[in-house]
């Protein structure tokens, strides 16, 4: 984890009365507010604006990173980087396709940027000329087009404002870095004679407003996201995501190009991703993920209580890309089919599957199952591990076969046809009855008594500590707090001397002990000089007296802790 997000975290305690219109709701009230986003599953982002037109290149050069950072990265000044809205002229923009593309997709509600950093208005602002109706030669409001499509097609419809970074009004790029003299000026200042005066024209120019998606909050004090908060109360119900500042926390969690491993028990979160490596259109960006991706990282976060709000950049003339298009086209066939398994679903009651993912519906005399299965079987058996529920009956969500089950002390297991129904991810409607009863399947210890912990396996304890990363790279992390422990429970199968050792990052020796039983071992952690700097770090030997259940646990040494975050933990026997 990063200091500056311990230290946000540390500074939630001193908030003073809140400018928030929620400040007072009832948890009955909240509910109520978040109940669309709750159900909606999927969303489209929008990143689209004047950067669409040197799409990434400047005076002949690529310039790397996300494409609507090319003011900040090549340090355009600001009169050269206005000039390019002379030449953004998007006649081929038509909102009705894009917000038609969105709907058949199975996407339940846009976010398009109405300003990015780069400061430009894509609505008619009489706060700042700098917006596409006086400075382009196109001088239409995209975003009335596009709130009349929405409505026409149910579409809901939020709003992208980057509020404490403008690169192109003076004051506005204080925070976020600063190359030119025409950039002076004072942040407050900024926001009072723009961010202010803008935000009160979407929210009150462009119909209901479903959201305000607030971005990158540098030098965002209380005092400044407080002449902003209130402006909120113009649009009754309007959900706003974390990132305001002034230690609001809003109403989602925000990760950006990730997926959270076990998604954030107790709060409302949104993974928002771009499908190549860019937000704003670059032209020579080709990095385009695979629909099998796109489909299985939406099941994913369904199944962690997750929305996807997935990206398209759109170039100078309006038109989306069409390697965007033609995997949104698959992903809508896709939950043409399956969409029943995603929408107003609950999160998997399992913290791991083998073989995918499951979403759930849960009523009164028992739960339906979604049971999403990623790598099918070839032995014509999907075990369900730890399910110890009787079984109402199983089938195929597509063409709704029936499938035969068998339950057993382990869970239960169905039986499928010999192909998977889908290649990319395919549904099993798996009815139980009564309330679910789930066993977590304890790990085994292979044969050959090697044995890796990994994240995902611990059972974590305490208030901060979690589980984060994607799969690839999780790990335990948000140590903050030293009273925060872990431990793991595995079926032993070979007695005897093992060696223990750990991969981990952190700026500071802390201290761990390791306890198995009466066991204990005190490990010095690394300084590596960064949260994702891993070390292999050899722990010492414990002794395995006896096959059955083990548990190990990790806990910190309260004097001097400095959060540590650690990978997984490999225990191989001492004799091999
Ligand atoms: O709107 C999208 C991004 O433009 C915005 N959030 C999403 C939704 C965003 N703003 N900041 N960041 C994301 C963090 C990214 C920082 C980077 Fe860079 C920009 C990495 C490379 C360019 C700034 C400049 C940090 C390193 C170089």
């Amino acid at each position: 984890m990063s200091l500056t997000i311990a230290l946000a975290m540390l500074s939630l305690t001193q908030v003073g009365p809140s400018a928030s219109p929620y400040a007072n709701e009832t948890p009955a009230q909240h509910d109520k507010r978040m109940k669309w986003f709750r159900e909606a599953r999927f969303g489209m982002f929008i990143h689209w604006g004047v950067y669409s037109v040197p799409a990434g290149t400047y005076e002949g050069k690529r310039i790397p990173w996300i494409g609507e950072w090319i003011m900040h990265q090549a340090k355009i000044p600001m009169a050269t980087y206005q000039a390019y809205a002379k030449e953004f002229n998007p006649t081929k923009y038509d909102a009705d396709a894009w917000v038609k593309l969105a709907k058949e997709a199975g996407m339940k509600y846009i976010v398009i940027t109405s300003k990015h950093h780069d400061g430009f208005a894509m609505f008619n602002s009489k706060a700042s000329d700098w917006n596409i109706v006086s400075a382009t030669p196109f001088k239409r409001d995209p975003l009335k087009e596009l709130a009349a499509a929405c409505k026409k097609y149910g579409v809901k419809l939020g709003f992208y404002y980057s509020q404490a970074q403008d690169w192109n009004h003076p004051g506005g790029a204080a925070a976020g870095g600063h190359w030119d003299k025409a950039q002076d000026g004072d942040m407050t200042e900024y926001i009072k004679n723009v961010a202010v005066p803008q935000v009160k024209e979407i929210l009150s120019n462009y119909g209901p407003v479903a959201c305000l998606w607030w971005d990158t909050p540098v030098d965002m004090t209380k005092k400044r996201a407080d002449l902003l908060l209130p402006l909120l109360k113009l649009q009754p119900g309007i959900i706003f995501n974390n990132r305001l500042g002034g230690d609001y926390r809003g109403d989602t969690e925000t990760p950006e190009q990730f997926i959270p491993a076990t998604g954030y028990p107790g709060r409302d979160w949104e993974t928002c991703m771009t499908m190549n490596d860019t937000w704003g259109y670059k032209s020579f960006d080709n990095n385009w993920k695979s629909t099998e991706m796109l489909i299985r990282n939406l099941v994913d976060i369904a199944s962690k209580g997750g929305n996807y709000l997935l990206n398209v950049g759109p170039n100078s003339l309006g038109e989306i890309p069409a390697p965007s298009v033609e995997r949104l086209h698959a992903i809508g066939a896709w939950m043409k089919r399956n969409g029943r398994a995603i929408y107003a679903t609950s999160p998997s009651p399992f913290k791991r599957l083998p073989w995918g993912r499951c979403t759930r519906v849960t009523g009164k005399s028992g739960s339906t199952l979604y049971l999403h299965v990623f790598d099918w079987p070839r032995d014509g058996k999907l075990m369900v591990p730890g399910l110890l529920n009787e079984v109402e009956g199983a089938s195929l969500m597509v063409g709704g076969k029936k499938l035969a089950t068998a339950r057993s002390a382990d869970g239960v297991t169905i039986s499928i046809p010999p192909t998977a129904p889908d290649a990319i991810s395919s549904t099993i409607v798996l009815k139980v009855k009564g309330d679910l009863k789930i066993t977590a399947p304890v790990l085994q210890q292979s044969a050959s008594g090697d044995l890796t912990l990994s994240p995902s396996e611990a059972d974590l304890h305490g208030s901060e500590i979690s589980v984060e990363g994607d799969a690839k790279n999780e790990n335990i992390g948000f140590w903050t707090n030293p009273k925060d422990w872990l431990e793991w429970t595995f079926r032993a199968v070979r007695p005897g001397k093992y060696a223990l050792s750990a991969e981990m990052a952190g700026y500071a020796n802390s201290k761990v002990t390791v306890s198995v039983g009466s066991q204990k071992l005190e490990v010095i952690t690394p300084a590596t000089g960064s949260y994702s700097t891993y070390r292999r770090v050899e722990m010492g030997a414990i002794e395995i007296s006896a096959a059955g259940k083990v548990t190990i646990s990790v806990r910190p040494v309260a004097n001097g802790w400095q959060p540590v975050n650690l990978r997984a933990i490999k225990l191989v026997p001492a004799d091999k």
